[in-house]
């Protein structure tokens, strides 16, 4: 039985089997004891850093990037998620030329200090790519410190606090009744909350197909470059705003008031927009209101905060914690959505997760399908064993994924539901991965953002 193997047995038997009964401390303290103790130890020795390697995969068309660490302990090694989908290369690169040779050789148990060494290690610091890139070492080096102490990684992080993570559900339509009726398939699934997203009528929506005629052959400006004199996709928040009420007048009227409906509105509205829309929404008692406003207008929430009760989620554009210890402090949001990769991992989401505590603000970890089941299941273990808990974003990984991600946390009920084993409790098989690489660009992400525009050409924030 290998050291592992046998500190897996006495761990899942508790602690006290490293100090084998004897009737008095001194006992207990006697070499003979603390032989075994040394003994138990012995494997956790300093283990390294011997390589890292960045895989990048997209099993469901979806650009993700991984990090494997691995070790100088044979068949150790970690998992972590450093994906920022539409920056994909470039995290590769700085994981690849700058982590990995500043890295190697660290001792792996030295997760906070090889954190903050990274943090400070490019000067200037703070952004989405190298806080991605840490993120993916980070998250692995967590996955490795629960395989060496045997244990789940929620247990690391303080043990269950509830049984399941309850997630939310995607519904989304170009039509009122269409969003109604995939609503009713994820509550027949058994989840609680569903998030309600639905086209404006003749513009380009977030989160619902585009239902703007598309231009007809030969239009002006049809072969030309998308620009401010050559606006395609086109999106008002007028026509939204009017109509948003209405749609969830429907959807109470025939779902009932038991579901929770989440909404996000993706940073598209002004201020008096935002203001007035949550004022409109509040009889119909959403879960949360997602992203009235974009970081840029941070300040705005103060002014929301005063003018109604609605639930707010904020976050998911946070890179760094000047844009979210405001809205924490202040109590002006109900719900953080930061994508855990975007402010570096693991090792800052926790410090979140329990400073938000203090300000009754619960948690909602950005979870859509450019997190990959890594970050999922690293969320997963903070959600067991935060107090503040609010819900799981998502409900399903795809087949595919299912067996790039061997372990991906079970969807059960509308429950997420822990893997019982050391660390993530997901290996990622690296052939299968192989067989997913992602599309090969120019275009290097999706054109989503930066591509819709208002109609008089000005372009929108996303
Ligand atoms: C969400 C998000 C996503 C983002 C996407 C960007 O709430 O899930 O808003 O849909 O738009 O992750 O890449
Ligand atoms: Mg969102």
């Amino acid at each position: 039985m290998n050291r592992r193997d046998a500190l897996t047995s006495m761990s899942m038997a508790g602690g006290a089997s490293l100090i084998p009964a004897a009737d008095t401390l001194a006992g207990a303290l006697s070499p003979a004891a603390s032989e075994t103790f040394e003994q138990a130890v012995r494997g956790t020795g300093p283990v390294k850093i011997r390589d890292i390697k960045t895989i990048l995969t997209a099993p469901n068309r979806i650009r993700l990037v991984v990090v494997k660490v691995e070790t100088t302990e044979p068949g150790l090694v970690g998992w972590g998620c450093a994906t920022f989908t539409q920056r994909a290369l470039v995290v590769q690169t700085a994981i690849n030329d700058y982590l990995k040779p500043f890295l190697i050789g660290r001792n792996v148990d030295e997760i906070e200090d090889i954190w903050q060494s990274s943090y400070m290690s490019s000067y200037w610091r703070n952004g989405p790519v190298l806080f991605n890139a840490m993120s993916g070492v980070d998250i692995a080096l967590w996955d490795i410190k629960g395989k060496r102490a045997g244990m789940p990684l929620y247990q690391l992080l303080g043990g269950k606090v509830r049984h399941g993570a309850d997630c939310y559900y995607h519904a989304s339509g170009a039509s009122f009744t269409e969003v109604e009726e995939n609503a009713r398939a994820g509550m027949a699934r058994g989840f609680r909350h569903v998030r309600v997203q639905v086209s404006t009528p003749g513009y380009a929506s977030y989160g619902a197909r585009s239902t703007a005629p598309a231009p007809a052959a030969g239009s002006p400006g049809i072969d030309e470059v998308v620009g401010p004199t050559n606006p395609r996709a086109i999106w008002e928040p007028g026509p939204y705003v009017r109509m948003l009420p209405k749609f969830f007048e429907h959807l109470r009227t025939k779902l009932g008031d038991e579901v929770e409906l989440l909404h996000d509105v993706h940073e598209r509205v002004t201020l008096n927009q935002g203001i007035n829309l949550c004022k409109s929404l509040e009889p119909y008692r959403l879960f949360f209101l997602e992203d009235p406003f974009p970081p840029e207008d941070n300040d705005h929430f103060r002014l929301l905060r005063q003018q109604t009760s609605i639930p707010i989620a904020m976050g998911e554009l946070f890179n760094t914690q000047h844009e979210y210890l405001p809205l924490i402090k202040e109590r002006l949001i109900d719900f953080i959505r930061i994508h855990i990769s975007q402010i570096g991992g693991l090792s800052p989401a926790r410090k979140v997760a329990a400073l938000s505590e203090y300000f009754g603000v619960r948690t909602a970890w950005h979870g859509p399908g450019d997190a990959s089941p890594l970050a999922h299941a690293a969320q997963l273990a903070l959600e067991l064993a935060s107090y503040n808990f609010g819900v799981h974003e998502g409900g399903s990984f795809a087949k595919e994924t299912q067996e790039v991600f061997v372990g991906c946390p079970e969807v059960k009920d509308g429950y997420m539901l822990a893997q019982e084993k050391p660390g993530l409790g997901i290996e990622v098989d690296e052939k299968l991965a192989a067989k997913f690489p992602i599309p090969a660009g120019p275009p290097n992400f999706d054109y989503s953002w930066g591509t819709t525009r208002r109609k008089d050409g000005t372009v929108i924030r996303p």
